[in-house]
């Protein structure tokens, strides 16, 4: 997978793809993360990437101009249609579907993200309109720009990509995998400070710790976050 991220901080990006599975992800060829400076496609003499918003208020809006000359250098055109398939152009905003697991899930099948950082007061619609295929939110709080969730959307996506984790670790226990959160974890010592281990966990009867570990993360899901439980917006993602 290629992941390209358009944004006007690029040295944000500097150092938070460089450890655990993303890092190794990119040294095995899994996928390559390139980072894009908006300011490096704006063409006017002072290079500007935003402007004060038609119709006034606080803030500034992030230009069009030099966002679609980066996806037409990126992705070779500024017709969303005309994308290849297996194109996802993602725009992170407060605004956008809320990012799930499902939905990280989608965006690990595709072949080419390109991921474009918004600011907290806004970027012009017409690239929504025009080149956008998903407008996605990290969650119902505001962050001053896309940037954090651009590199919390590509952890999410990239360790679900194949061989992303080590052949002893598996998606497919994570939280959310089953649209619960995940169960308590333990290690040693067994005893720590007078609190223990639950009994069952060193028992190495395998059927009974499944059963354990279910329990718990249903009575957990249901404690914090029932919503996961009732379909709807709590959908399994
Ligand atoms: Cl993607 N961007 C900003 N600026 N704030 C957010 C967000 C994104 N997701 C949640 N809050």
């Amino acid at each position: 997978m290629k992941i390209d991220v358009l944004t006007i901080f690029p040295e944000y990006f500097d150092s938070i793809f460089e450890f655990g599975i993303i890092r190794r992800a990119k040294l095995a060829g899994i996928v390559e993360i390139n980072l894009h400076d908006i300011r490096e496609y704006a063409t006017d003499k002072h290079r500007m990437v935003d402007d004060r918003p038609f119709g006034g208020g606080d803030g500034m809006v992030l230009k069009p101009e030099p966002i679609f000359a980066a996806i037409e250098n990126l992705v070779g055109t500024s017709e969303r249609d005309a994308y290849s398939e297996g194109t996802r152009v993602v725009l992170l905003t407060p605004q956008g579907r809320p990012l799930k697991q499902t939905v990280a899930t989608e965006l690990s099948e595709t072949k080419h993200l390109v991921l474009i950082c918004g600011r907290y007061e806004g970027v012009d619609e017409r690239v929504n309109d025009a080149l956008v295929t998903d407008e996605i939110s990290i969650g119902d709080y505001v962050l001053s720009g896309g940037e954090p969730a651009a590199a919390v959307l590509v952890d999410a996506v990239v360790r679900l990509l194949p061989g992303a984790l080590g052949s002893d670790t598996s998606a497919e226990n994570d939280s959310f995998s089953d649209g619960l959160l995940d169960c308590p974890h333990y290690t040693r010592p067994a005893e720590f400070r007078g609190m223990t281990v639950p009994e069952v966990l060193l028992n190495g009867n395998h059927a009974e710790i499944e059963k354990w570990r279910r329990e718990k993360a249903l009575e957990k899901t249901k404690a914090v976050r029932k919503d996961l439980l009732q379909g709807e917006n709590g959908e399994s993602g």
